[in-house]
């Protein structure tokens, strides 16, 4: 047995059955051989990123692997990489290798060397005596502490090597939770009970630990109203009489008098990182903080409590204390916060209605995103927005109703995103509808990948929000960013019938250009992926301008 065939009789112990891959890289052979399925990407990056979208939904319990080759391969994945190092997703990545004596002599490729920085941990394999202590760890990564992407770079030389038998064993590490100090807590409680408006801000930490329901009972419990960053969008049903909605640079008006307007922050399974895709703090919070990351603590917000540790733990522990102080009744005034969080539905649905009603020709994305609502069985769904206007439109107006129900993503916010992480979501949750909201500026970047869901039988249906342009950069609010080039050049304009691109890679292309059959074709589509086709639907769109921000 050779350091490859090692290797995947460890995937396979660790309950591996799918690896995300392009050739060529010696584990995806010999993974197929033990019965764990290979599919190809057409592009590395989209093969990271669907190990990412696999991840992002199985909360530490499975993880994406992902195959590529040394070299090419290796340094294709990056941006894939970084996308998950962003936003701490656990994928595990197994680089091609050099061979050993090539390893650190220019211009080879080392993943230790350039992948530093961009990962939780990169290991190279430097003898095959290694092999079943770098893997041990590298699931110790990933299922435990703070999450992120592990890379291990498969030497070539040195994996083509067989184990001695006596280094043939390996010990699978388990999950390990930590919950904050008891002192900790009792602080945070003593905080929140003096409080005068309390909130909750709630991260992808508390989907991750599966914590939804602990932290709808805490809001209940203390009146405190949810607000969701965009990597936590759907930790709570958003329909909830508490629920603010999320936020990236765009929110809910709810939400954003809230974060203005609240003294005390309870900030849970989050890292705070201040970001043109997050809502901002305001000066003078106090902010109680928890995350499964003690360098995420005192980052950029200064914490008054810290609560390090599993956000569920952590919840329940809050729970306990605040019943074991108040005989049970909870503190706050539910009645009322539910009553001041509904009228300023309200008051931002009578400024919006009539643009999410648009029967606008071009399309209004608001229009879209309105059918998405109306028409998705939203409880057996995933939905995800791409980079730009989709994001910036979506967060605020979906309205996600279950866990994972909706992935919100993107701290460095890579274009293209939405297909490949929901073919990973697909091979996730394969009795979920899968469907991406996407601009055509992003289907270039990843719109191949349509062919790889279809060859793949993972059926997803991609919203193309088809405006010839790029919203984000072209629009006349857009001041004059790359005014000059856009108007001598015609930079950010692009042409493509993209239902016949679709056909044209074995899936269903449908066209859409009035307001009244989107609803039909989103209905359409869930019945085709049903049926294992994937579908695309080329919506003829504005170039969308308006966006729910809020300046102070
Ligand atoms: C890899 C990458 N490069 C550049 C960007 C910057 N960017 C964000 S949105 C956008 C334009 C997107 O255009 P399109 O997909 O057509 O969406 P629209 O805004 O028109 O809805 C660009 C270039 C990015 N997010 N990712
Ligand atoms: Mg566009």
């Amino acid at each position: 047995m050779n350091g490859i065939d090692f290797i995947a009789e460890i995937l396979k112990r660790e309950g591996v059955e799918w690896i995300s891959c392009f050739p060529s890289n010696p584990i995806i052979s010999t993974a197929a051989r033990v019965g764990i399925r290979p599919i190809a990407f057409r592009h590395e990056r989209g093969a990271v990123m669907a190990a990412d979208g696999y991840s992002r939904i199985s909360d530490r319990q499975r993880f994406g692997v992902v195959a590529v080759q040394s070299q090419a391969g290796a340094e294709n994945s990056l941006g894939g990489v970084a996308q998950a190092f962003a936003d701490n997703i656990p994928v595990l990545i197994l680089l091609g290798g050099n061979r050993l004596d090539q390893i650190s002599v220019r211009p080879n490729f080392s993943a230790v060397m350039r992948y530093q920085g961009w990962a939780k941990s990169v290991e190279a394999i430097y003898q095959p005596e290694q092999v079943g202590d770098v893997m041990r760890r590298a699931f110790h990564a990933l299922r435990n502490g703070p999450p992120g992407p592990v890379v291990v770079e498969l030497t070539a030389d040195v994996c083509a090597r067989e184990v001695p038998e006596q280094f043939r064993t390996y010990h699978s590490p388990k999950l390990v939770r930590q919950r904050p100090e008891t002192d900790a807590i009792q602080e945070a409680v003593r905080l929140l009970k003096a409080a005068k408006q309390p909130m909750i801000w709630a991260g992808a930490g508390v989907l991750f630990s599966g914590a939804s329901s602990a932290l709808k009972e805490l809001a209940e419990l203390t009146a405190m109203p949810v607000f969701c960053t965009m990597p936590g969008k759907s930790a709570i049903d958003e329909r909830h009489p508490l629920a603010l909605g999320a936020g990236s640079g765009t929110t809910t008006l709810a939400a954003h008098r809230w974060l203005v307007e609240s003294d005390v922050l309870l900030a849970l399974g989050t890292s705070l990182t201040r970001s043109p895709y997050a809502q901002p703090i305001r000066h003078g919070k106090t902010i109680i903080h928890n995350s499964i990351n003690p360098d995420d603590i005192n980052k950029n917000e200064a914490a008054e409590v810290a609560l390090i540790g599993d956000t569920k733990l952590t919840i329940e522990a809050l729970i306990d204390e605040i019943k074991s102080q108040t005989g049970g009744k909870g503190i706050g005034d539910r009645k009322k916060s539910q009553e001041h969080v509904a009228k300023l539905k309200s008051e931002w649905m009578a400024e919006w209605q009539s643009v999410l009603d648009s029967d606008d020709e071009p399309l209004s994305y608001y229009r879209v995103i309105s059918e998405l609502n109306r028409s998705l069985d939203r409880e057996n769904s995933i939905v995800t927005h791409d980079a730009g206007a989709p994001r910036d439109t979506m967060l605020p107006f979906y309205e996600a109703t279950t866990p994972h129900s909706y992935i919100g993503w993107g701290k460095t916010t890579h274009l293209g995103f939405g297909i490949p992480l929901m073919i990973g979501a697909k091979m996730a949750e394969p009795k979920k509808f899968c469907l991406n909201v996407m601009g055509d500026g992003a289907f270039g970047m990843s719109g191949l990948d349509l062919e790889t869901a279809v060859r793949s039988g993972a059926a997803i249906t991609t919203v193309l929000l088809n405006n010839s342009d790029m919203a984000t950069y072209s629009g006349p609010t857009r001041g004059t960013i790359g005014e000059e080039a856009r108007q001598q050049y015609g930079v950010s304009k692009m042409h493509g019938d993209y239902a016949k691109i679709a056909e044209g890679m074995g899936a269903v292309g449908i066209r859409v250009t009035k307001a009244s059959e989107i609803g039909p074709a989103l209905r359409e589509a869930q019945r085709l992926n049903a049926e294992g086709k994937t579908v695309l639907i080329d919506v003829n769109a504005n170039v969308e301008e308006r966006r729910s921000r809020f300046k102070s």
